[in-house]
């Protein structure tokens, strides 16, 4: 067995040191600044230099408390980017994933971004980072599913990289307050299980999606840029069985976003 597997299989997550190449990483992490800037210049009035990292940051945290919902939107629509995307799958990624044993990966859910700040929280709120819980309940895919995370800034204990418990993956699924991304593990699990991981961009960390893990606490002003990228085996015996079961669910809104919009004279414009 090789070593990444055998490292997966008994402890439930390998830490790659510089597996990425930064330029991937840093390209997903400029359009994600660059696609809020635009946003930050209509709510704002002011053009930010995105790679001013403190200036950027008040910024982010000034068009969150300005307009709430576009920030909510913007933060929909950076997951959306070719970068990320294709980064989700890179031949690479393919291959690290049969090495740690998933024999025919295929993608569980869409790429994911997290940007953990205090100041990304409304009223006080907890829901800027994520209490214990195991990635599988939310994706319900094959047993051997498997999460892919990394942070596209340097990452220690203070910018609250995530924490893990190493071999909790083997103790099944927990109870949990919800399947859901807010609430967690219900049981008291014990700070002290906890390993804190720590992150230069290019290192990333493939864990099970059984194990156990939480967000990290972000004590720092910035914002914690992290990527999660979520598969399952399609050869996993169970997973075939119960008919490969998809448990996200992606749907359109029923209603107009907009009122009214458009009209005829706005779309002869662009078709013009
Ligand atoms: O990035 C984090 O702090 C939490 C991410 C996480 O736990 C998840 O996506 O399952």
């Amino acid at each position: 067995m090789n070593s990444i597997r055998k490292q997966f299989n008994e402890e439930g997550y390998v830490l790659l040191r510089q597996f990425l190449d930064k330029s991937l990483v840093a390209e997903i992490y400029t359009d994600a600044r660059k696609i809020f800037a635009q946003q930050i210049k209509r709510v704002t009035g002011r053009s930010v230099d995105i790679d001013d990292r403190d200036l950027f940051e008040a910024a982010m945290f000034e068009f969150f408390e300005k307009d709430f919902n576009a920030f909510v939107n913007t933060g929909k629509t950076v997951q959306h980017t070719f970068s990320l995307h294709r980064l989700g799958v890179d031949p690479q990624i393919g291959e690290l994933l049969k090495e740690a044993g998933l024999s025919s990966p295929i993608i569980g859910a869409r790429p994911a971004m997290q940007f953990n700040s205090r100041f990304l929280s409304k009223d006080g709120s907890k829901h800027w980072k994520l209490d214990a819980h195991q990635d599988w309940r939310t994706g319900q895919g094959s047993l051997d599913s498997a999460v892919i995370w990394f942070p596209m800034v340097d990452a220690g204990a203070d910018l609250g990289a995530l924490q893990v418990i190493p071999g909790s993956h083997k103790w099944g699924l927990k109870e949990s307050s919800t399947s859901g991304y807010q609430g967690g593990i219900t049981s008291d699990l014990g700070e002290d299980a906890f390993v804190q991981t720590t992150f230069e961009t290019g290192d990333l960390l493939l864990f099970s999606a059984f194990l156990i893990h939480q967000s990290g606490n972000n004590i720092t002003n910035n914002i914690r840029w992290s990527v999660q990228l979520r598969y399952n085996n399609l050869d996993e015996p169970t997973f075939i069985e119960r008919g490969y079961p998809m448990a996200y669910i992606y749907k359109p809104e029923t209603d107009l976003v907009t009122p009214d919009f458009p009209t005829l004279s706005q779309l002869e414009t662009v078709f013009q």
